[in-house]
C-alpha cells in the first residue's frame, strides 16, 4: 500500500461526491448520465474484469467508438489499477496487431466489427451505442468498488505514438503524471462545478481523454458530449456550455460557418486550443467574430500539458504561453531558438519495454527532449517555431513520415519517396507524398493511395501524391525536406480568412 494515494480516480471522487446526483454528461441524443450512474457503471466493469482474471498492473486495450460507456472503461481501469491502452478504431489490422502484441493486454474491449483483430487475446465487445458483451456480462456485478490506492509511479495508461523510425512506442503514463497535470489544469483554467465543457474530441488521445475529462471530473463540472466533432452540432450546443477544447481545425471549421458568432457563445468563458499550432489568422478571426481570445496551450502525449497562455492576463497569439506550475522548461543550446526540453511531475516514466530509446530521449539531468524547436520571449512566453523530429500534424493527429515512406518504398515501380507536410486550410498541415518512380514501371497516384490505405489509418493517407525525377539532397546525401516543403507550400490553396 503506497504512503500516499495518487490514484487519479480517488481525486475525482473527492471532487464529485458532494454532487453525486448531478448530471455529468448529456449526449447528442440528449441521453443524460449522472455522476452516480457513471460511478456505478465503472464500478461494475472494474468488479467484473477483476473477477474474470484481470489483475492490477495488467493492460486493458480499448478499441471502441466514443461513448459514455467507453469512458466508464477508462474510469474502471483507473479504479482497479489496470493500465489503460487507448486505441484509434481507424487503425489498420497490421497497426493494431503491433499495438496488441507489444502491450500484451489481459483483455481487449472492442467494437464488435473489429473483433477479428483480437487474435489470441481475450476480448469483450462494446459498440458505438454503449452495448455489447462487456455491458451484458458486467450487468450483475456489484456497483460499488473501493478504488485501489496507487503510488506516484504506478502506471495508469499506455498510449502509443509512432516515431521518427516508424516503430510505435508505448508511452508509460503514471497516476502521478495524470494527477499532477489534472490538478494543475483545473487550477490554471479556473474550472468549477458550474462549468459545462463542450466535449467533441476523440477519447483515444491525451487531449480528449486526460485534459478534457480530467478538468471536468476534477472540478465536478459537466459535459455536452458529442461522439465526434461536427461544426453544425457544436454551434447548436455551444449556448449551453461555458468552455470548449479543440484542435485548431475545430476553430477554422467553426469560422467557416457564416452564422457562427457571439450569439452562440453567450455563456462561454473559455476556448482552449492545442495539439497543433493555431494560426494567427484563426486567432484573430475568432476574436473578431466572437470577442473571445482563444487560449493556446502546448503539450505532448509523453508530457501531458507543459505550457499555457494565462486565464487572466495577456494571451499572446503565436505563443503557447508560460510554463505550468511545477513544469520546468528550457531551450537547449546557445541560440535563441533551440530544442525545447521539459522536466517535472508531468513527464512520463519512459517507453514501454524500450529502455535504450528512453535513455536517448532524456538528458543526464532528467529533462525530456521534446523534438520541438522553441524560443522564449522577454516575458517568459514560449513559442513553438518548428520541429527537429520529422513529423506532420494533420488536424491534430500525428503522422510520422517514415511510416508512410516505408509503405510507398516497398511498392514495385517506386525508387524512393519522401513524405512531408504542406500547409492546408482545414487540417493545418496535410500529408503529401513526393515519389520518385522507377523508370518504365511507375505506379499511378491511385495505386500509391491504395497501398497506403491497405497499411495505414485513414488520417495518414497522403492528401496528394506528386511524382518527381529525383529528391533534393545535401552534400551528405540526406533528403532535404525543407526544400520540398518550400516547393510544395502552395499545393493546397488557403481560402481567405
Ligand atoms: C480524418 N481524416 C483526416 C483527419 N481526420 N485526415 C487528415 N487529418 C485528420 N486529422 C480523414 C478521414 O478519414 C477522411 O478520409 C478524410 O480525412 C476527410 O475526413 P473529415 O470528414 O474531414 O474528417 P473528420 O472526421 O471531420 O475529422 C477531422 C477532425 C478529426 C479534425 C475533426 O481528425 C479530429 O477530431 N481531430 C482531433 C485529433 C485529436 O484529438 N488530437 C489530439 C492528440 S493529443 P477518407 O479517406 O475517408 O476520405 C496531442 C497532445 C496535445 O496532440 O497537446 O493535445
Ligand atoms: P502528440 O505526440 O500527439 O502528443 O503530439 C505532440 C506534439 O504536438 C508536440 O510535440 C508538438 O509538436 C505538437 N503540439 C501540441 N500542442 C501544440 C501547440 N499549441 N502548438 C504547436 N505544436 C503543438
Amino acid at each position: 500500500m503506497p504512503d500516499q494515494d495518487f490514484n487519479l480516480y480517488t481525486y475525482f471522487q473527492k471532487q464529485f461526491t458532494a454532487q453525486f446526483d448531478k448530471e455529468l454528461l448529456r449526449t447528442s441524443t440528449h441521453k443524460s448520465f449522472s455522476y452516480a450512474e457513471i460511478d456505478r457503471q465503472s464500478a461494475r466493469i472494474a468488479n467484473f474484469l477483476s473477477a474474470t482474471g484481470v489483475y492490477t498492473g495488467d493492460r486493458v486495450s480499448v478499441l471502441t467508438a466514443k461513448s459514455p460507456q467507453a469512458m466508464c472503461v477508462y474510469l474502471a481501469c483507473l479504479r482497479a489499477g489496470f493500465v489503460y491502452q487507448p486505441l484509434n478504431p481507424d487503425s489498420t489490422a497490421s497497426e493494431l496487431a503491433y499495438f496488441l502484441g507489444d502491450a500484451d493486454p489481459a483483455v481487449l474491449i472492442c467494437d464488435p466489427a473489429l473483433a477479428e483483430v483480437a487474435g489470441e487475446t481475450r476480448f469483450l465487445t462494446l459498440d458505438a451505442d454503449g452495448q455489447g458483451s462487456l455491458i451484458e456480462e458486467s450487468a450483475a456485478a456489484n456497483d460499488q468498488f473501493p478504488t485501489i490506492p496507487r503510488g506516484r509511479d504506478d502506471l495508469a495508461a499506455l498510449p502509443y505514438s509512432s516515431g521518427t523510425t516508424g516503430t510505435p512506442k508505448g508511452i508509460m503514463l503514471t497516476h502521478g503524471n495524470l494527477l499532477s497535470n489534472t490538478v494543475t489544469l483545473v487550477e490554471t483554467w479556473g474550472f468549477t462545478e458550474s462549468d459545462r465543457l463542450l466535449h467533441a474530441l476523440p477519447i483515444f488521445h491525451v487531449h480528449g481523454l486526460f485534459v478534457a475529462i480530467g478538468c471536468v471530473l476534477g472540478s465536478g463540472a459537466s459535459m455536452c458530449w458529442l461522439a465526434a466533432f461536427d461544426a453544425g452540432q457544436v454551434c447548436e450546443r455551444l449556448p449551453e456550455c461555458t468552455v470548449m477544447m479543440g484542435v485548431p481545425t475545430y476553430y477554422t471549421r467553426l469560422l467557416a460557418i457564416p452564422e457562427f458568432g457571439a450569439d452562440a457563445c453567450q455563456d462561454m468563458r473559455l476556448f482552449v486550443s492545442g495539439s497543433a499550432p493555431l494560426r494567427g489568422a484563426t486567432f484573430a478571426g475568432f476574436e473578431a467574430r466572437t470577442g473571445h481570445r482563444i487560449l493556446e496551450r502546448y503539450g505532448m502525449t509523453e508530457t501531458c500539458m507543459n505550457t499555457s497562455n494565462p486565464l487572466h492576463g495577456t494571451r499572446k497569439p503565436g505563443t503557447v504561453g508560460l510554463p505550468l506550475a511545477n513544469v520546468e522548461i528550457r531551450i537547449a543550446g546557445s541560440n535563441d531558438i533551440g530544442d525545447l526540453q521539459v522536466r517535472g511531475p508531468n513527464v512520463f516514466a519512459g517507453y514501454w519495454k524500450m529502455p535504450d530509446k528512453t535513455a536517448e530521449d532524456f538528458t543526464d539531468d532528467g529533462y525530456f527532449v521534446t523534438g520541438d524547436l522553441a524560443k522564449i520571449d522577454e516575458d517568459g512566453y514560449v513559442s513553438i517555431v518548428g520541429r527537429t523530429k520529422d513529423l506532420v500534424i494533420s488536424g491534430g493527429l500525428n503522422v510520422y513520415p517514415k511510416e508512410v515512406e516505408n509503405v510507398i518504398d516497398q511498392m514495385s515501380g517506386v525508387r524512393e519517396s519522401a513524405v512531408i507536410g504542406a500547409p492546408h486550410p482545414d487540417f493545418g498541415e496535410a500529408v503529401v507524398a513526393v515519389v520518385v518512380p522507377q523508370p518504365g514501371t511507375a505506379p499511378g497516384e491511385d495505386e500509391v493511395l491504395q497501398a497506403a490505405r491497405d497499411h495505414l489509418a485513414h488520417y495518414k493517407i497522403p492528401k496528394r501524391v506528386v511524382f518527381v525525377d529525383e529528391l533534393p539532397r545535401n552534400s551528405m546525401g540526406k533528403v532535404q525536406k525543407n526544400s520540398l516543403r518550400e516547393t510544395f507550400q502552395n499545393l493546397f490553396k488557403r481560402p481567405r480568412e
